[in-house]
């Protein structure tokens, strides 16, 4: 019991003395860790006798809650001292201007991608994504252009080591949306109305039209009853959505294997609004996308039978819209990722 009233006194002595919390961890660890007096003292409780157990037991448990508190006590306060000091020696200035917090937003070609989908969307398309690693079979291939097809060419292509038996590169980077025309038509029957909106990778110098990654949109309708006049009645309607309902429009024949006939369409210039000037080639039309009826060979080789079932698809650059409508004179700026471009969206 005496040892017990000694430890009390001595531990109240030393912890009355601390200043700091440095100091507190130390004066815990001697007086009420596993290894301290006291614990040792409670530990040895069961030599001794009954009675004197009881008793000692008692005032041990008294002396323990007791250091206990006290610590707790100090800690607080010592705490409080050090905030003052911490605020006393660096005062706060509540007149200044808080940091500002940056806000993100929308890439120019994420936002003009959505404007799009919503505008097919409200006209019946289906929005569907695809792989942008593709098979040569599905890249051309099954859209009418062979091995050896001089139409290959207009597609400078990104090859993917591959190795095969017999040497071929059946794997690339798909260079156009137009593939997943064919994966869509193999898993559905008609009628098909999708748009697909993705990145697309062409293997050439980039300059200020062209870049080695861009995006494209796909669009496909294949029903019963589709004919031309389909096709150029939903792209004067995008065109007018996305551009203002005064816009022209122009079609003329263009070629691409996977569609008869083919062709190309132009909106009046924005800029002059079709006199003629530099952003036009002083020609007052801009071509937009590419487009045409599915060649037949094409819906045959998804077995829809091109007697009963005919249809529409188109090809459209993305950057060249935001391009037109903000005057961006050079695509690179897209993707270079300086922020005071992206900022300005
Ligand atoms: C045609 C007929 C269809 O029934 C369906 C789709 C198509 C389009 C075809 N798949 C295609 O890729 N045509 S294209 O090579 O002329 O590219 C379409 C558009 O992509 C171009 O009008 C242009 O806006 C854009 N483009 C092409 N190369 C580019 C590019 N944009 C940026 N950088 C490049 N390197």
């Amino acid at each position: 019991m005496e040892r017990l009233e000694e430890l009390k006194t001595e531990a109240a002595q030393e912890l009355e003395a601390i200043s700091n919390l440095k100091e507190l961890e130390p004066w815990q660890v001697r007086y009420l860790g596993r290894k301290s007096a006291l614990t040792q003292l409670l530990r040895g409780l069961a030599a001794l006798p009954l009675e004197e157990r009881k008793a000692v037991g008692a005032a041990a448990n008294q002396v323990k809650a007791a250091l206990e508190a006290g610590w707790k006590r100090k800690e607080a306060a010592l705490k409080e001292i050090e905030l003052a000091g911490l605020l006393g020696a660096k005062p706060t200035d509540v007149t200044l201007p808080g940091r500002p917090v940056s806000l993100g937003r929308l890439h120019p070609t994420t936002q003009t991608l959505r404007q799009i989908c919503g505008i097919f969307a409200g006209m019946g398309f289906q929005v569907v994504e695809g792989p942008e690693v593709e098979w040569d079979y599905y890249n051309f291939e099954a859209l009418n252009i062979p091995q050896g097809h001089p139409a290959r060419d207009m597609w400078a292509t990104f090859w993917i080591d591959v190795e095969t038996e017999g040497g071929e590169r059946p794997m690339l980077l798909r260079t156009h949306t137009s593939p997943m025309q064919i994966r869509i038509m193999e898993k559905t029957r008609p009628p098909v109305r999708v748009v697909v909106p993705g990145k697309v990778y062409r293997y050439e110098a980039t300059d200020v039209t062209h870049e080695a990654m861009f995006y494209q949109i796909e669009g496909l309708a294949v029903d019963k009853t589709i004919t031309m006049a389909d096709l150029k009645g939903v792209l004067l309607e995008f065109a007018r959505h996305l551009f203002g309902q005064e816009r022209r429009v122009r079609f003329r024949c263009d070629y691409f294997p996977f569609v008869e006939p083919g062709m190309e369409m132009a909106i009046d210039c924005l800029m002059c609004q079709g006199a003629g000037c530099r952003l036009c080639g002083h020609t007052g039309w801009i071509e937009i996308l590419g487009a045409g009826m599915v060649h037949p060979e094409v819906l045959r080789r998804v077995d829809y039978d091109p007697e009963i079932y005919t249809g529409f698809a188109f090809g459209m650059g993305i950057e060249r819209i935001p391009m037109l409508r903000y005057g961006i004179d050079d695509i690179r700026l897209f993707y270079s990722n300086d922020l005071r471009f992206l900022r300005q969206f």
